[in-house]
């Protein structure tokens, strides 16, 4: 009932063509549930739900790896964003199609591109990985928007993400604050 209602208010805000994917996106993954991140459910029901996803999956038919993870360093209430690589190393294309933190309650799928020389950014309802395909989520393009963090993201911390999978997959992900590379 009172998921319901935040669901609604928040999907209020968005694109008719963002609805729509998510419908389709609802109706084709049995085991993806429409407002995640907008809701706080303890940790106890996304292990349920892992264990689940992979129980129904075909040995390694969907296989994908986060590597390199990092996280911008900012203080509580600022945005920050989420960078790293995906690959699948699985038979079968899939779908990222959400993505929840422990340190926001509003984390969404950017990417960032030039317009009329202009860099600008917009929420993606999903990004599509094919068989052996790697895809970079770096500085100037897909990212993962952490909206106003509820904690400072401290250099050396590290925060918890979920990354939902439309194969019903779900990778449970710490992520550093700082790019080590730097
Ligand atoms: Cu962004």
């Amino acid at each position: 009932m009172n998921n319901q209602a935040i669901c609604f208010s928040s999907a209020s805000a968005r694109t008719k063509l963002y609805l729509l994917l998510m419908l389709l996106i609802s109706i084709s993954s049995a085991l993806m549930i429409g407002c995640n991140n907008k809701v706080d459910y303890p940790k106890s029901v996304f292990q349920k739900k892992n264990t689940l996803a992979n129980s129904s999956m075909a040995s390694t038919k969907w296989n994908i790896h986060v590597d390199g993870a990092w996280a911008r360093p900012t203080k509580a209430g600022m945005m920050s964003a989420a960078y790293f690589k995906l690959k699948n190393y699985g038979s079968a294309p899939d779908s990222l199609i959400q993505v929840s933190s422990n340190a926001s309650k509003d984390v969404q799928i950017h990417l960032s591109y030039m317009n009329d020389g202009i860099m600008v950014m917009e929420e993606q309802p999903f990004v599509a990985i094919q068989p052996t395909e790697q895809i970079s989520f770096e500085p100037g393009g897909y990212h993962i928007m952490i909206i106003q963090p509820t904690m400072d993201l401290n250099e050396g911390d590290s925060i918890s993400f979920l990354l939902y999978f439309n194969s019903g997959m779900i990778i449970d992900e710490t992520i550093q604050i700082g790019n080590p590379k730097l």
